[in-house]
This record gives C-alpha cells, structure tokens and sequence, in this order.
C-alpha cells in the first residue's frame, strides 16, 4: 500500500505553476512521463483560453513521445526545451523560432542541472514500475537523467506504469557522480560491470503524490531496411572485419556503439551477419529492436545502454524472458553510457550517422541547410570524440538524389574532422585516418560521393590550389544555394 497520495492526472498537473521548470523521465519515448505531461498540457490550454500566461521550461534525458513533446508542444506550453527532440509539432515550433531549443551533448545534461547552470528544477515528473514505501523509484524503460531530476527538484511526481513488471528490478544500474572538485573516477572497465543501486533513492518527503497509468511507450516502427541502408550497414561490417583481420582491433573485438534511426539499425543488422565479425558487445545509448534481435541470437553478448527504445512486440519478447535479458542488459544514467573517461577507456567502436558530410569530413547530424533542427546532436558528440575509431554513415544522397550528403562545406557542424575518422555511404569507405585535407577530399569523393555528384565535386576540388584546405568562400555553399533556387543541388554551376 503506497505511504503517497494517489492523484489523477489533472490534479497531479494542477500542482504546477505557470514558470516552473520540470524535469520528465524519458529517454526516446521509452520511460518518458506521460499521463501528466498530456494533463498539463490540457491545462495550459484551458489557462490560455481564460487569458493567462502557462508555460513551463522542459528538461528531459533525450526526445520524448507524443504525450509528452508533441502535447506540450500543440498546446504551447513550452518555455525552453533541452537537451534533444523528434517530435513534429516540437520542431516545427523550434524552426518557427517560438520554443527556445538548445542542443545539448546528452552526457553534459545531468551535471548541468546538477551544477545549477539550468537553473532551479521545480518538478521532478518521472514513470517508474515501482514505488517502495520509503520512496526508492524503480525505473521502467529508460534511466537517462531521471536520477538527477528526483535527486536535484524540489518536488516529485510519480507515475506508476502498471504496464512494467515489478521484476525489471536489476535492469537498472544508479549511479550518480559527485561534482567537482569531488568526483572520483568512475570504476567501469567492461560493459557489464556494474557500479550502483538497482533503485533511484528519492528522499520521500519531497514525493507530492502517485499518478497511475497504463499508457505504453510510443515508440515508432522503423522504416524497413532498404538496397542503400544495406549496402551501408555491409561496407561498415566489411570495414570492421578488415581492421580485425590486420589487428587494429582486438580478435576479442571491442564495444560496438550505434546510433539511431533507420540507417544504425541496418549497420546492426549487417554487423550482426557478416561471418568474421565475432560475437560482441555494446556500451551503447538507445538500445533498438536490431539490437535485441542480436542478444537473442547470442551475436551480442551484452548490452548496456540508456533506454530500451523497442517497440511493443519486442518489449513484450523481453518481459516474457527477464531472466535472460536481466543477465544480458543494463540500462544506466546518460551521463554514465555516454561519458567520455568510459569510452576512451574501454574502446569503443562509434558509429553515428550523419545528415551531411563535407569533403574534408567535418559532420552535420542536426541542420537541414544549415537552418532548421532535424533532432539534436544527442549522444552522437560524446562517443564520436572519444572513440577508440569513430566511423559516420549517411546515404549518400537524400530526397531522390536532389540533395548530395555530401557537400564542399557543411552547412552547420556538430562533428569536425579532428573527431571523424571513417565516412561510410551505400558507395563505400573512405577512412580519414592520417591523411591531410587535400588526401580525405580525394578519398571521400572517390569513395562515398554519388556518381551523379562527383564532377561537380572534382569541379569545386580544383577551383582553387590555396591553403592546406582548399575551401572557396564564393563556391563553398554553391550545391545549397542550388538547392534553394532550384530544388536540386544536381543544377550546381560554380
Ligand atoms: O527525411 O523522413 O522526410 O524522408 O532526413 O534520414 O536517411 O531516414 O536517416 O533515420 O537514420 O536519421 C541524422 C536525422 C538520420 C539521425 C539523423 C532527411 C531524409 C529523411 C532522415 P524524411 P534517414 P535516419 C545517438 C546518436 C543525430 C543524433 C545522433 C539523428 C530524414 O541519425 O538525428 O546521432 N542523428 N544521436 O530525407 C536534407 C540532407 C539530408 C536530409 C537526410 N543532407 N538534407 N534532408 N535527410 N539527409 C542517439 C541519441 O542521441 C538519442
């Protein structure tokens, strides 16, 4: 029997004040709050319509679902919003310039909060499986930041997903770091080890009350793998195998990270197949359905990760056997999975995509022509700067060939080419690693430019012969403007 008052949505939602800020549970849709956030957003709509100003800022671990982001987001009731989104209604809002966005490496979020570089946290909403009496919360489907919203906020508010078994118990791994000038190294050496509680405790005197809830996780069905997104996922496998084979990488291999969206579950899939790969495992961020699909064929042998981001089916095949993904997965706070001492340390293998790559192999994953947010750089900046060979993927072309990925100048950068060190197309590999700028524009272009695009590219290449990086302002953004003017990049003059 729960010691904490149990609410309905609209009074758990009624507790909050117009300015507050709220700390959600949620890494992907998995384990994001859900029954509250759509209840305040209910509210905020209902304040608007009476003439009063609601709007609160929104701190989650990644993107959220459409309970959650997309609510809040139609309802504008949005103040700012950090560190990572995929919701339609959010980003138009965020491109439209009326929520303030800032993108965030994942890894830095929990210490920011914590260093009070957000500001103060009021709320603390987080979904949890279980709630003990004296207030120790057991997680369900992801831990992202929700260890530091209940340690840091003022106040708490849980919602109780009947829909997680209470056995997810020895799922989680809790750790938080201390700060500065504290902090003590973070003892993990190897994926599985495990460093701290199975439960997050919660000082119960700040637990204002208990929400039930049913409502699934609204996580999306992946595109089905496509001739390019194969040919990807083949050409990384295939270069992995041949660094094995010439001993750049242990023969007991090393920790695989991979990022998300349709073309990082094909690079699994195909990891997953190729015959010399042997089995391995993954320190990874957002555990998707390829990678369950691994575990259960015993390719990988262990998966530690933030969120279990799987859509019903599979989360339903887990549940059914706890006792062999419990020994099998672990799900850990963002700022432990993606912290940069941990990669470097263990070795990780990185593989991320990216929206557009320039000859020289600096990365954009975040701005479509430089202006708009697609999601965020999410975890993509804290594993790709510390990899052990950090490798990006893109087709090679995107909306039937009208854009090249791959341009003279990226547009926006997240990754620079200090951090980039493999480029992968569905064309093939250009490994970046050792070469100057002039030898990784050569390689990119020969290897993972589409041959609809190469000629403007050697056009733009030998427009001049100046510096150690041969860049043209006048040309740089010749294929976007293009684009903008034309719809088509393929009509580039220079
Ligand atoms: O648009 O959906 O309208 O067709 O971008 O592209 O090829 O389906 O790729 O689903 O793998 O997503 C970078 C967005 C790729 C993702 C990104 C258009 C294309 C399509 C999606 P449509 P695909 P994916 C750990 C790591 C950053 C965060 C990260 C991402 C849509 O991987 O958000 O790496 N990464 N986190 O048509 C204009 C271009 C384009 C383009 C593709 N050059 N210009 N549009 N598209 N290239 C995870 C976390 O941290 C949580």
């Amino acid at each position: 029997m729960s010691r904490f008052p149990i609410l309905t949505p609209e009074e758990a939602a009624a507790m909050v004040n117009h300015d507050e800020t709220i700390g959600f549970s949620g890494f992907t849709p998995a384990g994001a709050a859900k029954v509250i956030p759509t209840a305040l957003a209910a509210r905020a709509e209902a304040e608007h319509e009476a003439g009063r100003p609601f709007k609160v800022g929104v701190i989650t671990g990644a993107s959220t679902g459409p309970s959650l982001d997309g609510a809040l987001a139609k309802a504008d009731a949005i103040k700012f919003r950090t560190p990572y989104q995929s919701d339609k209604d959010l980003r138009n809002s965020i491109n439209a310039g009326k929520t303030h966005f800032f993108d965030m490496h994942l890894s830095l979020l929990p210490q920011y909060v914590r260093y009070g570089f957000l500001g103060q946290v009021d709320w603390a909403i987080v979904e949890a499986a279980d709630v003990s009496v004296d207030g120790k919360v057991l997680l369900t489907t992801s831990v992202g930041a929700a260890p530091t919203f209940l340690s840091q906020a003022k106040k708490v508010l849980i919602e109780v997903n009947a829909r997680h078994p209470k056995e997810l118990l020895g799922f989680h791994d809790i750790y938080e770091p201390d700060s500065p000038p504290y902090r003590r190294p973070i003892p993990i050496c190897n994926a599985e080890d495990r460093i701290g509680t199975q439960r997050v405790w919660v000082d119960s005197k700040k637990i204002m009350g208990i929400v039930q809830s049913n409502r699934p996780d609204e996580v999306k069905d992946f595109s089905p793998v496509t001739d390019v997104t194969t040919k990807i996922g083949q050409n990384v496998a295939e270069f992995l195998a041949g660094e094995l084979k010439v001993g750049r990488i242990p023969k007991q291999f090393l920790p695989i990270q991979s990022g998300v969206g349709n073309v990082a579950n094909a690079v699994l899939g195909a990891m997953g197949e190729h015959p010399e790969i042997p089995r391995f495992q993954m320190y990874s961020e957002v555990i998707q359905d390829a990678v369950i699909d691994l575990v259960k064929s015993d390719r990988c042998s262990f998966v530690s990760g933030v969120s279990l981001t799987v859509t019903d089916q599979v989360l339903q095949s887990i549940y059914d056997n706890l006792d062999y993904f419990r020994r099998r997965l672990m799900l850990r706070p963002q700022e432990i999975a993606n912290n940069p001492e941990i990669v470097r340390r263990i070795g990780i293998i990185s593989v991320n995509t990216a929206l557009e790559a320039d000859i020289f192999g600096n990365i954009n994953s975040t701005h479509v022509l430089g202006q708009k947010m697609m999601n965020g750089i999410g975890g993509s900046g804290d594993f790709t700067r510390n990899a052990y060979i950090s490798i990006f993927t893109c087709p090679s072309t995107a909306k039937d060939g009208k854009i090249s990925a791959i341009v003279p100048m990226c547009s926006h950068m997240d990754h620079s080419e200090h951090s980039v060190q493999v480029l992968v197309t569905e064309h093939g590999i250009a490994d970046l690693r050792g070469k100057d700028p002039r030898e990784r524009a050569t390689t990119i272009i020969e290897n993972c430019v589409d041959p609809s695009y190469r000629d403007l590219m050697w056009t733009y290449f030998k427009l001049t012969e100046n510096g150690h990086t041969p860049q043209t302002f006048r040309s740089a953004f010749a294929f976007h403007e293009a684009f903008l003017e034309s719809g088509d990049m393929r009509n580039t003059r220079f």
